[in-house]
């Protein structure tokens, strides 16, 4: 279908056009649609910008990178057709390890995203996943020398199972989802509630124009998780009470 350049959801089309190609191609699970139509309807709530105290956690989100000792991002279907050059931009700003973390796991989908990535200009983590984390199901993937061993992990559009289990493990978790309502959100130490097109972008350019004194001010003056949530909600219970205005 040729989308008409003039409609007025015309990149919202483009989005869902291209995740559903790569669902035909197989990198998308078929989950991953319903998934991408949930974050839309949030957004929606939110007015489709980053709020500003999203914008506050991209600024926070890129410090905690810059500070981190072994900071992984966790890449998976939807994220890899939607961010694959943001994330190269990210991975260069911060040195991040970037490893592909299925939800809907199998080698044939690692092998595609793993692909996708490496044409973008990502370096992705190889090697033999093993069952490490506390969880039944093949979320408990992970390499060792990756997500594992990581004290910081970056996790966009993730399930909130997994997200708790990474805390569990005494890792730091950024969450890059746009329901403040998930338990991924509310797990996160830090939860982004942000379209991931948006979130990317803003943390790379943060983290790539940030020395590691100035993540280490920003750090000391970071708000609450409760914080970041309310925010949200508050946006869109204002929209909400004003939508007839
Ligand atoms: O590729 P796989 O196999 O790892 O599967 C990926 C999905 C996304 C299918 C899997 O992780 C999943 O089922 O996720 P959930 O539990 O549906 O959660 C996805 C969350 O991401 C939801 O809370 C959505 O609101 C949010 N979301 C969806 N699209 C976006 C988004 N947040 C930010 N930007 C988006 N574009």
């Amino acid at each position: 279908m040729t989308i008409p350049v003039d409609h007025p959801r015309y990149h919202s089309l483009c989005v869902r056009e291209s995740l559903a190609k790569a669902m035909q191609d197989g990198i998308v699970a078929p989950e991953g649609l319903c998934a991408h139509g949930r974050g839309e309807a949030f957004d929606y709530l939110l007015g489709e910008v980053t709020i500003p105290s999203a914008k506050k956690a991209e600024q926070c989100a890129a410090a905690l990178l810059r500070v981190a000792k072994h900071p992984v991002i966790s890449v998976n279907g939807n994220t890899a057709v939607l961010s694959a050059p943001d994330i190269a931009w990210l991975q260069k700003a911060t040195g991040a390890m970037v490893e592909v973390g299925l939800f809907h796991r199998t080698e044939e989908r690692i092998r595609m995203i793993t692909d996708l990535l490496t044409a973008c200009g990502v370096v992705v983590l190889q090697g033999e996943a093993e069952r490490l984390l506390p969880l039944s199901h093949d979320r408990a993937f992970c390499l060792r020398n990756g997500i594992y061993e990581a004290d910081l992990v970056l996790v966009p559009l993730e399930d909130g199972d997994r997200a708790q289990a990474l805390i569990e493990l005494g890792k730091e978790v950024i969450t890059i989802d746009l329901n403040p309502l998930s338990r991924t959100s509310r797990s996160a130490t830090l939860p982004i509630i942000d379209e991931v097109t948006r979130a990317m972008p803003a943390i790379a350019s943060y983290a790539a124009s940030m020395t590691v004194d100035e993540a280490v001010s920003i750090l000391s003056a970071m708000p609450q998780q409760s914080w970041f949530l309310q925010a949200a909600l508050d946006t869109i219970s204002q929209r909400l009470s004003h939508v007839l205005d």
